[in-house]
């Protein structure tokens, strides 16, 4: 482990660069394991940096030189030092031509970051500093060059050629070979910068922007899939006319492409007009992919979409700035789903996934402020908080400044930075002069990490009429912040009368926003006849966790009546862990679990009676909490513990409404059902109820199961029916994978899925049976889909066999994550994740999760990737 390896990258170093890349022309010749790449850089001093260096540093990793010539003259060695990822040239003048010529192998490139192959396309990922995997660079998002580029390739492997920008011009050479160039006339930092070779086959379409524009639409895949882009070109073109009518967003090339990929370390990428993408969000049929597949392809979709603002035309100054760019598109594609979809739905399952997975990230060593301090692998930080913590605090914006205030806000942002590098503080103050207002108390929620936490008390005052709530804010300690000042907490509120009617609040608004800025601070309401039940934190209006001791009955109330959707759920889920965690204490204690309230009993059923509007936010409402959210709010979990009365409660509201639970599954249950909404919505909710039949494990369900898996016609439906089966113990389930398995065995994705099924399996030997699976014929280490499909799922939605109590769960993620670092060190990184939280875990399961953690760090060689998670961790 060299010294550069372990470098901690400061905020409060920055410095603009010392030279500036006004034009880069590249030229590559493509093979897959000899690429020679040959670049020319119109290179210029920074008039806005003091320093007069005499020296250029470029970075480059795993490159192997060729030549160098400065203005046409070659150097010689003496002229430059080489180092393991640095370039550098002395005597250089203020203005300069640098051209340089190195030769890369793709095939080898495992750790899928630059140039590598996938199956047999050549394709890049350059974000965050994969570029100088490719050609020495100034490699960082503030220095932005124009890019003119030329692709060379044999025309039989390599038919279509595609980089950014427009097409420029094309021709054909000796030897079967032929070249297209490309310029994208857009200034962009080198992480944008794409590339694809291969044999492609190709969906087209077009789109006229709202200017009259015309924009070519292409969807890239491999022949064989062609009949699953529709749905990605429809998303994409949804994105474009939503973009243009909230915010005000035009595209501006001449064409939009978009490549599937097989191998990809993460979701997709948004490089200027060449958006690679892993195949998983591109692909969908109603055959293959379920109703959630569709969605997450059109939020993706959408979510690149939008970068082409909010990241490529303005893009970040340095990595510190990250959610600069992701957390505001997060807030977009969350705004165009709900737009898409259902608002209150889109809501609920956003802040679930937030207080699920978000909210442990910011509990644990590796908390981290949405603008970071200090980073030793950048790759590291592109979290939970970078991105979704990110988003919720657009989102806290938006809410203060209204819709048309805060639509203010970004059109200056856009104009005012069309063109820079800049940073989250460039966003707040465009907001803040936009709308003349003052943020910097809110500007904490950038620098101070972890969950704020909110006690509130409430008073009823009856002589005078008023509702007193009171507030007290603190925010626990996370690594390297031991104190926190105050954060600015929008906090929306309704009040409930006892019949269940919103009372008006002034102005006749039943909702109000409340700011809270103080430690402790008091908000009276006058005017309220009776005592009412408050609806708090409407909508999930601040990232934060809120404590209020609310009785039962009142939670029940606004189970049934409150007009905000979000806390309409949140009551319910609130009354139903109450429930879990009363019965997790009493299979602790030895003793008789509780019984259902009744109450609760006849609002479900009232529910089950006449069912509502929306059956997709009907089958949320019914849901009960998710394991792993509950395992959260325990101080120590017990899993065991919370696995029991998980499915003891489960199975009472099972066995109490059961008769409805069967004539809804068997009113809603239509095997030839389409995709509209509402067939979407339907499925969700027929779906859920067969989990609530299930609970009972009779062999009358079991046949529902069983025929609902045969005559399935989608894969909402025939997932959903294997994975009621996959946590039987009795043998009958296994002819059902192996049915699975002989439908599907072509369909990469659908694999995965059968992959991950048995990888989260409660069954008891289900840990031998991953291991396995490791030694299928369609296991490989080397694409990441299947590595997450069968280990990252095993760790992160396995609790019960990943926290096994003899530490096999642990070791087998360690083994794992050790033979992952000498591929793919990001992909290993990410699995590392998953041993963080051991402080969470009894005494006997943290030396085990430690033990597995110190053995990972003394691994040599090991990754500065992988290494860095399992340090934070330890240090905790
Ligand atoms: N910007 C990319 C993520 C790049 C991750 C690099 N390790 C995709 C996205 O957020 O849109
Ligand atoms: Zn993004």
């Amino acid at each position: 482990m060299s010294d550069t390896q372990q470098k901690t990258i400061y905020l409060k170093d920055y410095t603009v660069p010392e030279f500036l890349i006004s034009h880069t022309t590249l030229h590559f010749n493509l093979s897959a394991d000899d690429t020679v790449v040959r670049s020319k850089l119109s290179i210029q001093r920074n008039p806005a940096c003091k320093k007069a260096s005499p020296n250029l540093t470029l970075m480059g990793e795993d490159l192997e030189l060729i030549s160098i010539a400065i203005d046409g003259q070659e150097l010689s060695s003496e002229d430059y030092t080489l180092n393991e990822q640095t370039l550098t040239i002395t005597q250089s003048a203020d203005e300069f031509i640098l051209e340089i010529s190195n030769r890369i192998n793709p095939v080898s490139n495992t750790a899928l970051s630059g140039l590598y192959e996938s199956k047999k396309m050549l394709c890049t990922q350059c974000e965050a500093e994969g570029f100088r995997r490719i050609t020495w660079y100034l490699d960082r998002p503030d220095v932005m060059s124009v890019f003119d580029v030329t692709m060379e390739a044999d025309i039989n492997l390599y038919p279509v050629l595609l980089s950014n920008g427009n097409r420029a011009d094309s021709g054909t050479l000796d030897n079967n070979k032929h070249w297209v160039s490309w310029q994208d006339p857009f200034p962009k930092p080198s992480y944008l910068f794409a590339l694809v070779a291969g044999d492609l086959a190709c969906l087209t379409d077009s789109f006229t922007t709202c200017s009259n524009q015309h924009v070519k639409l292409e969807v890239y895949v491999e022949e064989h899939d062609l009949d699953k882009t529709q749905h990605a070109m429809q998303s994409l073109k949804n994105a474009m006319r939503w973009d243009e009518e909230a915010f005000g967003r035009e595209y501006d090339l001449d064409v939009y492409m978009i490549v599937a990929v097989s191998h990809f370390n993460m979701g997709a990428m948004e490089n200027k007009g060449l958006n690679v993408f892993n195949t998983k969000y591109v692909l969908a049929s109603e055959k293959t992919a379920t109703d959630t597949d569709f969605e997450n392809i059109e939020a993706v979709i959408g979510h690149e979409y939008f970068h082409n603002w909010s990241g490529n035309r303005v893009t970040c100054r340095d990595w510190f700035q990250l959610s600069l760019k992701e957390g505001f598109t997060v807030f977009r594609d969350q705004q165009f789903t709900a737009h898409q979809t259902s608002n209150a739905v889109k809501r609920i399952k956003d802040v679930n996934m937030l207080r699920t997975h978000q909210f442990a990230e910011d509990a644990g060593p590796l908390s981290h402020p949405i603008r970071p301090d200090s980073f030793v692998e950048i790759n590291n930080f592109y979290t939970l908080t970078i991105y979704e913590k990110g988003a919720e605090v657009v989102r806290m914006l938006h809410t203060l400044l209204g819709n048309a205030g805060f639509r203010k806000g970004c059109d200056l942002y856009f104009e005012r930075h069309d063109g820079q590098a800049v940073t989250t503080d460039d966003f707040v103050k465009a907001l803040e002069d936009a709308n003349d207002t003052d943020f910097t108390q809110f500007k904490n929620w950038y620098k101070q990490a972890g969950t704020p936490v909110v006690d509130v008390s409430t008073e009823y005052n009856a002589n005078e009429k008023t509702y007193t709530l009171t507030f007290e804010q603190h925010c626990p300690v996370t690594p390297g912040q031991a104190t926190k000042d105050n954060f600015l907490i929008p906090i929306s509120i309704g009040l409930l009368d006892e019949s269940g009617q919103e009372i008006p609040l002034g102005d006749g608004q039943t909702t109000v926003v409340l700011a809270l800025t103080d430690s402790e601070q008091r908000f009276t309401f006058d005017n309220i006849n009776a005592k009412p039940t408050p609806s708090i934190l409407r909508s999930f209006s601040a990232p934060i966790q809120l404590n209020h001791a609310l009785p039962i009955a009142q939670k029940i109330h606004l189970f049934q009546h409150d007009s905000d959707t979000f806390n309409r759920w949140e009551a319910g889920q609130n009354t139903l862990s109450q429930l879990i965690f009363d019965s997790v204490e009493a299979i602790q204690n030895k003793q008789t679990l509780p019984s259902l309230p009744d109450a609760l009993i006849e609002a479900f059923r009232s529910i089950l009676q006449q069912p509502l509007n929306d059956l997709a936010y009907q089958a949320l409402l019914l849901s009960l909490p998710s394991k792993a959210y509950l395992a959260e709010q325990m101080i120590v979990i017990d899993i065991d513990a919370l696995y029991q009365a998980h499915h003891a409660v489960k199975k009472a509201l099972s066995a109490a409404l059961s008769p409805l639970w069967l004539s809804n599954y068997n009113a809603y249950h239509q095997v030839d059902a389409g995709i509209t909404a509402q067939d979407i919505a339907q499925r969700s909710f027929k779906n859920l109820c067969l989990d609530y039949l299930m609970a009972q494990q009779d062999a009358a369900t079991v046949t529902l199961c069983t025929a609902q898996f045969d005559a399935a016609q989608n894969m909402t439906d025939q997932i959903a029916a294997l994975s009621q089966l996959n946590h039987t113990e009795s043998p009958q389930s296994a002819p059902y994978f192996d049915a699975f398995y002989q439908q599907w065995q072509t369909e990469d994705l659908v694999i995965d899925k059968w992959f991950a099924l048995q990888a989260c399996s409660e069954k008891s030997n289900a840990l031998d049976d991953v291991k396995r699976l490791l030694q299928h014929p369609d296991f490989d280490m080397k694409t990441p889909n299947r590595v997450r499909s069968v280990i990252s799922t095993f760790a992160m939605a396995n609790p019960l066999h990943f926290n096994a109590a003899d530490g096999s769960g642990y070791a087998f993620i360690a083994d794992n994550i050790i033979a992952l670092d000498a591929i793919n060190p990001q992909v290993a990184a990410r699995l590392a994740n998953s041993l963080s939280r051991w402080k969470k875990l009894d005494t006997q399961r943290q030396q085990l999760v430690k033990q597995q953690l110190s053995r990972i760090q003394s691994q040599t060689p090991l990754s500065k990737d992988v290494l860095e998670i399992v340090t934070r961790s330890l240090a905790a």
